[in-house]
């Protein structure tokens, strides 16, 4: 990278605290880890943190449970070759490195470790945007108002003077272009554009990311969309839009649970609309569901009520449910939660 190219101000909010490169440089062996059914952000900060810190002293491997990757983010995986932690890497590792991830047991580490004592005392690097992150690791580096992870990552790693290749600064601006959705939410800061612009200089190669991100879907994630759209409802005067999706239907289009992803786009999409849900049925009795919140309309504490978590106006529950019975809570509560918010 040219230094005289990108840009020399990084705003002091973002600045990195020191141990957190320090707690990295200590380990030999790390493994990157992020959130169960990772999304691009998860997977570009934790692939580029990879690569970063990848060198003759240090190989870092990633903790991607091949059954928890979505079809269109295989690519991402794919370009970074990183190689994937096993079993055996995971009680070999001196360290792990978790990004994007809210809470300890949301940590994408496979089903058999996920109900054990997986770090067993070694040191937890924590590096998240979440507003509900609850500090589980040994190290924290929190920032609640930034655009994305990968906005940290790449902050992180200048600061610490690893290398960002072409490659690296591709995995970045996909999380911070998907986590912003297309730098078109209030998240998207100054920083946050920023941090873009520089990530372009270095070689994020923009169209191809905007191609199999935005114009790429496989024919069973077109048809499951179909079915978004078909089930989409209003409630609460129009102000609430909900949409939902079966197991039987994911399954009927071709997809699976990690396959749902920003298809709370479509409900919400509709003018007028402040509180959008989508809930999907993943694994039967297993009901997901993502908030999002528009204008001045918060999310959170609804997500909370549920016992989620997430984002101010981005956030995410899971009931242990069928899906019929959730949409039954959830509505309700919903409508109740956009009164009592005084946005009448
Ligand atoms: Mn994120």
């Amino acid at each position: 990278m040219n230094p005289a190219t990108i840009s020399e101000q990084l705003s002091n909010a973002s600045s990195v605290p020191i141990d957190v490169i320090t707690a990295i440089e200590a380990s030999r062996s790390p493994i990157v880890i992020s959130h169960i059914v990772p999304d691009a952000d998860a997977l570009g900060s934790m692939l580029a943190v990879a690569l970063g810190w990848t060198d003759k002293g240090r190989i870092v491997k990633a903790s991607i449970p091949e059954s928890s990757l979505s079809q269109k983010l295989t690519f991402m995986r794919d370009h970074a070759g990183v190689p994937i932690a096993t079993k055996n890497d995971f009680e070999r590792a001196d360290a792990f490195i978790v990004l994007d991830t809210a809470r300890k047991d949301r940590c994408n580490v496979g089903a058999e470790l996920r109900e054990s004592d997986w770090s067993r005392g070694r040191p937890i690097i924590n590096i998240d945007h979440h507003a509900t992150n609850t500090r589980f690791g040994n190290v924290n580096w929190i920032v609640d108002h930034a655009s994305s992870s990968c906005e940290l990552a790449y902050l992180l790693l200048r600061h610490a003077e690893r290398p960002i290749t072409p490659m690296a600064a591709s995995l970045l601006y996909a999380g911070t272009l998907t986590d912003t959705l297309g730098f078109s939410l209030p998240t998207t800061s100054p920083d946050a554009l920023r941090a873009a612009a520089d990530l372009v200089e270095i070689g994020a190669d923009v169209a191809d990311l905007g191609e199999r991100l935005f114009r790429s879907h496989k024919q069973s994630e077109f048809d499951l969309l179909r079915v978004i759209y078909a089930n989409t409802k209003r409630v609460g005067a129009g102000r609430i839009a909900y949409s939902s999706a079966s197991y039987d239907e994911i399954h009927n289009a071709g997809c699976k649970a990690s396959d749902i992803d920003d298809q709370i786009t479509v409900p919400r999409s509709l003018d007028g609309v402040q509180l959008a849900m989508l809930f999907s049925e993943g694994r039967p009795g297993k009901t997901r569901i993502n908030f999002r919140g528009s204008g001045t309309v918060t999310v959170l504490k609804l997500a909370q009520q549920f016992g989620g978590g997430g984002h101010a106006q981005a956030a995410g529950a899971i009931l242990d449910c069928g899906l019929q019975e959730a949409i039954d809570r959830v509505i309700p509560k919903a409508v109740e939660f956009l009164n009592d918010a005084g946005n009448s």
